[in-house]
């Protein structure tokens, strides 16, 4: 197990210790730093924009079952970012910064000649447990994407188990026909190789993505297994609504790799993206990443600012910086906690807003049989919120 540095071995093996016999909250657990990330979870929810124009052109499509292969098509292609993209920058998973409530994120992918602009706005909207709350916007296209995502962890032969808690909401607006609407929900996570100190992430179980017309898509997720099998598998089955007359033309089967490529099964029906490609997803290429104002510009409350002096103590190997800056944060967060209650005030959300219930995920769910969310829900409240 090279991945552990000799002198962080015995810190190593008492982190895992204590995840083995823990679960809930893994954020607040200390880990030894040659496995920190200088990076905040609120950056991550940047991954659903990565591939600006899969996102943007989902409006383009000609008709309800052409947007649905479109929103499969884009979701499917964030999955490699998402998952495997700490592994490819850093070497393996590592953990994150655990952010801090009202902690903001801010960043866009410009408009080109072939896309507007899409922007994401992502709040910190609760600390314990940690839930993050994001929204991404291209107002030419009429493609916005509002979600929030929290994690219950349990530990497994070997393996942290991540349920994904919160789902998200892809709308289409300005559709002659008025909005279109899909909920998506997120796969689970198996965290392996964590006694070698070198973590990677498996997908497993199933997502669905129903469109509030009755589409709906089934991503069944795979992995290497122990003896067979390719890692990062996938099949997914978009049907079309119970009501539709041709239901086995229009079945859709997509299959293939997360991280590389996948394409059509041969029992697939309609096919409009077949035309001139052999993929129906393919990510081998490069990705965009977001574009962030500097740090001298951001608001104290933006996340690489705030992480600043922590996340140059991880990245130049400083961890009693790292350490004692990340301290300070925790200490001043507490100390304003203490001070609320002392006023008798709550800290207040800037962009979102939590609702006790939500109509849409009620419906769209229920369309499917998907369980009733047990966790809090947030809505969009910013600038350019959009009514009905
Ligand atoms: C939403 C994503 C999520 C966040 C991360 C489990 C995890 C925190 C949540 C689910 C994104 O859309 C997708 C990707 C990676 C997920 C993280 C991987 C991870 O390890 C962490 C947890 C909290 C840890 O840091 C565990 C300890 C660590 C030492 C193991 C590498």
């Amino acid at each position: 197990d090279a991945a552990v540095p000799p002198a962080q071995k015995s810190s190593w093996t008492s982190f895992v210790k204590q995840v083995a016999s823990f679960s809930g909250d893994l954020s607040s657990l200390t880990a030894p730093p040659f496995i920190l990330s200088p990076v905040s979870l609120t950056e991550f929810p940047a991954y659903w924009g990565e591939r600006p124009e899969l996102f943007s052109s989902i409006s383009d499509g000609v008709d309800e079952e052409d947007r649905s292969v479109r929103v499969l098509k884009w979701f499917i292609a964030t999955l490699k970012g998402q998952y495997t993209s700490r592994n490819e920058k850093m070497g393996s998973e590592k953990k994150p910064l655990n952010p801090v409530l009202g902690e903001l994120f801010f960043g866009e992918w410009p408009e080109t000649s072939t896309r507007g602009k899409t922007s994401l706005t992502v709040e910190q909207v609760s600390h314990h447990p940690p839930v993050t709350a994001y929204r991404m916007y291209n107002a030419k296209a009429g493609v916005e994407l509002v979600g929030f995502s929290g994690q219950k962890t349990s530990f497994s032969s070997g393996s942290i188990i991540v349920k994904q808690t919160g789902h998200a909401v892809l709308t289409i607006h300005g559709l002659p026909e008025g909005k279109e609407q899909y909920l998506i929900t997120l796969p689970r996570l198996r965290i392996d190789g964590i006694w070698y100190g070198s973590p990677y992430i498996e997908l497993s179980d199933s997502s669905f993505i129903q469109c509030d017309n009755g589409w709906f898509s089934s991503i069944e997720y795979k992995g290497k297994g122990y003896f067979s099998g390719k890692p990062h598998t996938f099949k997914a089955t978009l049907l079309p609504p119970e009501n539709h007359p041709q239901p086995s033309e229009h079945t859709h089967i997509m299959e293939g790799t997360w991280h590389e490529t996948s394409t059509y099964s041969k029992t697939s029906g309609f096919q409009p993206e077949l035309i001139g490609t052999p993929y129906f997803t393919d990510v081998r290429g490069p990705k965009e990443e977001i574009s962030v104002k500097p740090e001298s510009e951001q608001g104290e409350w933006e996340s690489r600012r705030l992480w600043k002096k922590v996340a140059d103590g991880i990245k130049n190997g400083d961890y009693d910086v790292a350490s004692r800056e990340k301290t300070k944060i925790e200490n001043s967060q507490r100390q304003m906690r203490k001070d609320e209650i002392a006023a008798g005030t709550r800290w207040e959300l800037k962009y979102f807003e939590k609702i006790p219930e939500d109509e849409l995920y009620e419906r769209l769910a229920a369309m499917y049989d998907g369980q009733p969310p047990t966790e809090e829900m947030y809505i969009y409240k910013g600038p350019d919120a959009l009514k009905d």
